[in-house]
């Protein structure tokens, strides 16, 4: 529509408000309580207009066809004007001297400061948001950022009329109340209010250098402005163009920075004598692998050398090391921490559309009208997915929470759950019962694009309503509701998380979750949102599409298909082994066998992570040379021979992939201190040591080979993202965009169909017995990250100060464990000591924990079984016994 301001006509869509209007007549207008993303208030007054000849607030008047809207008359100047220096004579002269909104507004309106005196107080109780109340004009930014872009609600306004101010909604000091740290509130604050202590007020902006480069923490893949100066990080702020983050992030990415610096960082190589790791130059260190590997290769042959890559590091730098193992050593023993968390859904997926990631772009989610967030905790894990998923929910869409716990988005479910660990297979085979039974399949979607409805229908038959109920514990009023549910929508998604991968029959779990969508036509199609997992690590995705697998080439191709092998001879030109390479449990077994001679660990701490610990430690003690490349002595370095001192993500320069397949560049915002080094870097010194040349000279000339070897990523160079931002593999072509949403002609797998599979429930490897009556589940938590070596090193420690354990209150009661008490956690493989949390979010007769203290040796307990596809550990499901008290 048209509507006109001052004077000039210009066009805008329906129902816009007439600021709006009038910014898209380029007229300036100040606001101040006023954010794009939030919902307008029109509390401050500073953004009066003329609208058909009434003064009006623009931000929350909106307009029709034709209107009239005036902007700069003097009377409108001066009321403006007025409100502005209302608002400013009510603060402390210091108000002014930040670079704020506020501040800059009044330099444009040539308003001086306010002389009121300072009276109300500091809060400067957390680490990463301050508070000066005498700065708070009430405008309420922070308190709807809070809730409507985070989902926390943990901010509200008190006192009345001038005195209102922002505060903790629980009362009390910031850092007790529900705040998660997303800086969401920092960001919108006006008047500097709301600060963070690397930018307090007074920073000059222009001070800092500023460098665009991609998170490192979680595979959601959030786009960061990092600014630095002098050589350190003085904070973080969430880019507003950021496509999944759009503006967003989370404690980790956005604060927890501070490990950069600690004076724990490795700053050079160390080599063991004796029992002492003692620092020496590189060409030394370099030179005792490459002599340990020459000697494993001549004595014992290539296959006695193993790499496990690091989802932490970039693309190119899993590219680089894959293809050293390949073309160097000789062998395709390297893996992945893939392994431990989304092989099954590798496996899964692929088995039932063809290719190894989620089938569609996370923007989707939102088109959604159901969601079904199965064994997944995004408020904790993902978390700026989590809340734009929540804020999707409080718009109205329906939502299924499939979790033992009582997980944060559990709690606005429509149906929420609750299946006992490891019966995922059952639950989904119940709902898949209800909605054949019910008449909820799109039966010509699966005639034409489908295979496998008739094995299936079959099974079901033995998955009747009653029978899931008493295997899952789900109700059956429940099972049915959640399959009515998602069968009914238009448009349902399925996202998923670990407690359906890390399961004894993990890939079992990811087929039969497939099922659902497969039978809902909700796949390969305009309507709904497919089925996706929210990947663990920052790289996950991409270390595994660069082939840092033992069975797998860049891009998927089996190490068994001689034209897979063929084409990556023909761009590294020497032959590719043709075996498939060991695991890396397998890896382990191998060495407490006596049979691996040197094991290279680029970024895992195996000792604190992979399962059951105590094997873990004696394969290392068995093996004979142990390579770790690290930020920090890490368990495994500590158990090391070598350890090689690397450089963090945000010192370097290359791509990671995120959780819906897109690369995005990741740059170097500082220098690695001391000798450290990027992986890229030590890859390259490695091979020069050993008298190899990889090649590639740069990451970019890395990404553009693997792109010859994976046709799938031809497309994306760095070049490309530089301008672009973010692809999406398949990206084949360097001239057409990348694909978010995968199957819309057919699927990739060989008949081009969807697959259904027919997989009975067969229960976990472990379940309670009378020595050890509880089930274990363990995962993540909000603060901190897996093995914690790098938010144990921040202020997030303070958010989150130790290793705790969730009891149910009954089973508190019945120990005579009271909340904060140690307790000693037994399982058939080792023990644990924890401190009780006494919460009813976990059920009668399971705990949880999660694993980010090595010193509590959470995976002590968990046990070797695993996957029998794909050898993911079942970290979900461990049967222990509970005593109060510490060790004795
Ligand atoms: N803050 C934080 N964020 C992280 C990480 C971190 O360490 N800390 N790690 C990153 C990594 S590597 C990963 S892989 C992701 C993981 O992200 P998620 O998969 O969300 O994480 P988890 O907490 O391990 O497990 C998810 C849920 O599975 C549930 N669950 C357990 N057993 C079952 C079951 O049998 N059935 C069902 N339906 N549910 C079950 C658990 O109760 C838990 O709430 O998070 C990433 N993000
Ligand atoms: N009990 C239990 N255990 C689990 C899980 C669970 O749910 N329960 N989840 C599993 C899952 S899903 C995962 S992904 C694993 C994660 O396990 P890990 O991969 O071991 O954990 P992280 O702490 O992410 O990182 C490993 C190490 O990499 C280092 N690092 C970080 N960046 C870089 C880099 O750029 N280069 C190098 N060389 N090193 C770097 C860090 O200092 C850290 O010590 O844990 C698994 N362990
Ligand atoms: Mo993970």
């Amino acid at each position: 529509m048209r509507v006109i301001v001052d004077g000039a006509g210009v066009t805008v869509p329906e129902g816009v408000t007439a600021l709006s209007a009038v910014r898209a007549a380029a007229v300036g207008l100040p606001t101040l309580c006023h954010d794009d993303r939030l919902s307008p208030v029109g509390s401050c007054r500073t953004c009066l207009v003329r609208l058909d000849g009434h003064v009006v607030a623009a931000c929350v008047t909106p307009v029709t066809e034709g209107a009239q809207i005036q902007v700069e008359q003097d009377d409108l100047c001066r009321l403006r004007h007025d409100a502005v220096e209302l608002i400013v004579s009510a603060l402390p002269g210091h108000a002014l001297e930040g670079d704020t909104e506020l501040a800059r507004l009044c330099r444009t309106l040539d308003i001086g400061p306010g002389a009121a005196e300072p009276a109300r107080g500091q809060d400067d109780s957390h680490p990463y948001v301050r508070l000066d109340r005498d700065l708070c004009i009430a405008c309420g930014r922070c308190v709807r950022m809070c809730a409507e872009v985070q989902g926390t609600f943990a901010l509200t306004l008190t006192g009345r009329g001038g005195d209102t101010v922002v505060a903790p909604g629980t009362g009390g000091p910031w850092a007790e109340s529900d705040c998660v740290a997303c800086g969401g509130c920092v960001d919108t604050c006006p008047t500097g209010a709301l600060t963070e202590p690397g930018l307090p007020l007074g920073t000059r902006s222009s001070a800092l250098t500023r460098t665009r480069t991609t998170c490192g923490y979680c595979g959601v893949g959030c786009a960061l402005d990092v600014l630095t100066r002098d050589g350190e990080v003085t904070a973080v702020k969430p880019a507003h163009d950021g496509p999944v983050n759009r503006g967003h992030a989370c404690v980790k990415g956005r604060f927890a920075h501070g490990f950069l610096r600690s004076p724990e960082r490795l700053t050079r190589p160390l080599l063991r004598r004796g029992s002492r790791l003692e620092p020496v130059d590189w060409p030394e260190a370099l030179d005792h692998v490459a002599r340990g590997m020459r000697a494993a290769i001549a004595e014992a042959g290539p296959d006695t050398v193993a790499a496990i890559s690091s989802a932490r590091a970039t693309n190119e730098e899993n590219y680089l090391i894959q293809k050293f193992m390949r073309t160097v050593i000789g062998t395709n023993n390297v893996d992945n921490c893939s392994r431990l968390c989304h092989s099954p859904s590798a496996a899964g997926l692929t088995a039932a559309f063809g290719l190894s990631g989620g089938t569609d772009s996370f923007d989707d989610a939102e088109h959604a009208d159901c969601l079904l967030v199965v064994g997944a905790n995004p408020i904790e894990a993902h978390p700026v997915v989590g809340a734009r998923l929540l804020q999707h929910v409080l718009r109205g869409a329906r939502l299924v929470v499939a979790d033992p716990r009582r997980v944060g988005l559990a709690e606005h479910a429509d149906v929420h759950l609750r299946a006992r660990p490891g019966t995922n297979v059952a639950l989904f085979n119940g709902l898949a019962h209800v909605l054949l039974d019910e008449g909820l399949a799109d039966l010509d979607f699966l005639r034409r694009r489908a295979t496998g409805l008739a094995e299936l229908t079959a099974l079901l038959e033995d998955y009747p309503p009653g029978r899931v109920s008493e295997i899952t514990g789900v109700p059956v009023p429940d099972l049915v509701a959640a399959a009515r549910l998602y069968g009914r929508a238009e448009r349902p998604a399925i996202i998923y998380g670990l407690g359906v991968t890390e399961h004894l029959h993990g890939t079992d779990g990811v087929r039969t979750l497939s099922n659902l969508a497969i039978l809902r036509g909700a796949v390969g199609t305009g309507r709904g949102y497919g089925v996706n997992p929210l990947r663990g690590q920052n790289n996950v995705q991409g270390a595994s599409d660069m082939g840092a697998l033992p069975d797998l080439l860049p891009g998927y191709a089996a190490v068994g298909d001689p034209a897979a092998r063929a084409r990556a001879e023909r761009v590294w030109g020497v032959p590719v082994p043709r075996t498939a390479g060991l695991r890396i449990p397998e890896m382990f077994a191998a060495a407490r066998a006596g049979d691996l001679r040197v094991l290279w660990v680029v970024g895992e701490d195996v000792c604190a992570t992979d399962p059951d610990t105590n094997l873990v430690v004696a394969a290392l003690e068995a093996c004979p040379l142990v390579v770790c490349q690290e930020l920090f002595l890490s368990e495994t370095a500590r158990h090391a021979d070598v350890v090689l001192p690397a450089a963090s993500w945000l010192e370097k320069d290359g791509t990671f992939v995120n959780f819906d397949r897109r690369f995005q560049r990741v740059r170097p915002a500082l220098s690695p201190p001391g000798q450290a080094r990027t992986d890229f870097a030590i890859v390259q010194a490695l091979a020069a040591t050993l008298g190899a040349d990889l090649g590639c000279p740069t990451p970019a000339a890395a990404l553009a080979e693997c792109g010859r070897v994976a046709p799938v990523f031809g497309g994306i160079s760095h070049q490309r993202l530089d301008q672009e931002g973010a692809l999406a593999w398949p990206c084949p072509d360097a001239g057409r965009p990348g694909t978010g949403k995968l199957y819309l002609d057919r699927f990739a797998t060989a008949d081009g169909l969807a697959h259904l599979a027919a997989l009975p429930y067969l229960p976990p490897g472990e379940s309670p017995d009378g020595d050890y009556p509880f089930i274990l589940v363990t995962g993540r938590r909000w603060a901190h990250y897996n093995s914690g070596s790098m938010t144990r090193r921040t202020g997030n420690l303070r958010l989150d100060p130790a290793d705790r354990i969730d009891v149910n209150p009954a089973d508190a009661a019945r120990h005579a464990v009271r909340d904060g008490d140690p307790v000693t956690v037994e399982s058939r493989h080792g023990r644990a000591t924890l401190n009780a949390r006494i919460t009813d979010e976990t059920a009668p007769g399971q705990l949880f924990c999660a694993f980010h203290f090595p010193a509590s040796r959470v995976n002590a307990l968990t046990s070797g079984h695993a996957d029998t596809v794909t050898s993911c550990p079942e970290y979900k499901v461990t049967a222990v016994r509970l005593s109060p008290g510490g060790p004795p």
